[in-house]
């Protein structure tokens, strides 16, 4: 066993936030012993809540609502979320930054942004290890925010004991273009900036929904206005309510990180730029053919 690794784990372990930060940088470059370190985790349970839904919907407002309602009951929680200067973020960057601010000196809160990589939004693809490093850590809650984008719902659904949607009045369309994979994966709907118009009825097209979907299952909604702190204690109650995963649930959980993990190894080796060289090359040729080419990536 390699005894940098386990020192880090110790030292993540009692609550430093600079180890746990320094071992976040080698996960993210893949660099040092982090595969040790992965190797080495203890195997621990610490509830995983998912915030996800469409950019500015207000998923960091309630997130910054839950923390501070947790940390009135005494406990510690980290946070990972993709750096709001993602493209679709611009809007809330300053908003942001000075929700976090209020946590910065509080040792029992982590607060961790990840650059958003290309313009989808979703799962940063380092954030299952370090969900996992952090639960190697002193938290009781992690938070996960990610903007829900097509696929990467089916993504934190198997990253999070729990998945919360967040949605507004105003998201119509956004709601019938994200049916199918909102209905797959949301344990809580919660409606938020309800202080604008047509909340209620749009509850109830929600609450129409919730009736076609395969499992008929009755997904709790919440009401929420982020931004006045109401409707928070209704929902962590909610997320207490669901909290525990089935098994059968856990398994495709797990299944799904492993998934993950084992394509991002698979194509780490290869880079975009690398690639379009290659490309470039190739097309040069008169019998270029696209799928003779990708077959050299095959195995
Ligand atoms: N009126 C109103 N505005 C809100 C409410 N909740 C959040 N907002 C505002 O909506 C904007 C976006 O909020 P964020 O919490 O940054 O939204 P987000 O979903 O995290 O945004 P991205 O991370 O960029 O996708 C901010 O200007 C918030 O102040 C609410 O309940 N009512
Ligand atoms: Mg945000």
């Amino acid at each position: 066993m390699n005894v940098k690794a386990i020192s880090y784990i110790e030292k993540i372990r009692l609550g430093d936030h600079k180890a746990l930060a320094r071992v976040i940088s080698l996960i993210e470059s893949e660099t040092g012993e982090y595969e040790e370190l992965l190797k080495a985790l203890p195997l621990r349970t610490v509830p995983v809540i998912g915030i996800t839904g469409p950019p500015g919907a207000g998923k960091s407002t309630i997130a910054d609502c839950l923390i501070s309602e947790l940390r009135k009951k005494g406990k510690k929680i980290a946070v990972l979320c993709v750096d709001p200067s993602s493209p679709f973020s611009k809007g809330a960057l300053l908003g942001d930054r000075v929700r976090m601010h209020a946590w910065y000196n509080d040792p029992n809160v982590f607060i961790r942004s990840f650059a958003s990589r290309g313009s989808l939004g979703g799962l940063h693809p380092k954030m299952i290890e370090v969900t996992d490093l952090l639960k190697a850590a002193h938290f009781d809650y992690i938070i996960v925010e990610t903007v829900g984008v097509g696929q990467s719902e089916v993504e934190i659904a198997g990253l999070a004991d729990i998945t919360l949607v967040v949605l507004v009045p105003e998201a119509g369309d956004d709601i019938q273009a994200m049916k199918a994979g909102l209905m797959e994966i949301a344990d809580i709907f919660i409606v938020n900036k309800c202080d604008r118009p047509g909340a209620d009825q749009f509850i109830m097209s929600i609450a129409q929904m919730r009736k076609y979907s395969a499992e008929h299952k009755e997904i709790p909604i919440v009401k929420t206005i982020a931004t006045q702190n109401t409707g928070i204690q209704e929902l962590l109650a909610s997320v207490k309510d669901n909290l525990t995963a089935a098994p059968e649930r856990k398994l495709k959980m797990l299944t799904e990180k492993a998934y993950q993990l084992i394509v991002h190894e698979k194509i780490k080796h290869i880079n975009k730029a690398d690639l379009e060289n290659e490309i470039e090359k190739a097309i040069k040729k008169k019998e270029f053919n696209l799928y003779k080419f990708v077959g050299q990536y095959k195995q």
